[in-house]
């Protein structure tokens, strides 16, 4: 198998919780983002829309974290990564489509604005973005009730979060001690191994 990737993209970081959390061998190829290697033409054959990650299995092609993430989960299903009933399964698929529509693409402005010379950074962007990430946290408190993972046992949509609660300290955005189920889950997914192997 082989992943094409950029070690600090979030999305690529994803995966690589995955392969780890199944114990899956995989080969590593680096797509470097700063040289914009992800628009390569010959890049652009595996991932038409020139993003990373991609993944190559033994022939078969496929893009998109959320997308990978689930093809591994049907190809590898041990140890399992979804729940066993449907509506665990949809829990666990909705707070994923949270997570990627409502809460990375927040990440990702505060980071395009932090790359720039300090001089130059728009803080309105950063700032907007803090409280739109920080109001996320509600909607992530209320699915924790009663759970130590988001859809009940550990699964997709957790790992989904853990490249974002990584960035998190990096980019000065605090957990507030009112989002008590949130920052007790912070602490249990960065307790997994995976966490900090995924970060290398
Ligand atoms: N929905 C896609 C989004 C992929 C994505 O946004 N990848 C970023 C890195 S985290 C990227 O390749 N950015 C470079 C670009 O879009 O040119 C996924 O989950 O894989």
């Amino acid at each position: 198998m082989k992943l094409y990737h950029f070690p600090a993209s979030t999305n690529s970081r994803k995966v690589r919780i995955l392969l780890i959390e199944k114990g899956l061998e995989y080969e590593r190829i680096d797509v470097d983002l700063t040289k914009k290697e992800q628009k390569n033409p010959e890049y652009l054959k595996i991932h038409p829309f020139g993003q990373v990650p991609a993944l190559d299995d033994d022939g078969f092609i496929v893009y998109d974290s959320t997308i990978i993430n689930e093809y591994l989960e049907d190809e590898y299903p041990h140890p399992p990564l979804l729940p066993n009933d449907s509506e665990g399964r949809a829990r666990a698929r909705l707070m994923e489509d949270f997570r990627d529509i409502y809460f990375t693409p927040h990440f990702v402005e505060i980071i395009h604005e932090v790359r720039k010379p300090e001089t130059e950074r728009d803080q309105k962007v950063i700032q907007n973005a803090k409280g739109i990430i920080t109001q996320c946290f509600d909607r992530i408190e209320r699915e924790l009730k009663g759970r130590d993972y988001l859809a009940g046992t550990f699964s997709l949509a957790d790992i989904s979060f853990m490249p974002n609660i990584a960035l998190l300290e990096r980019l000065e955005i605090p957990v507030d001690p009112k989002y008590k189920n949130m920052r007790a889950w912070i602490e249990r997914l960065k307790a997994r191994p995976s966490f900090a192997e995924s970060a290398k």
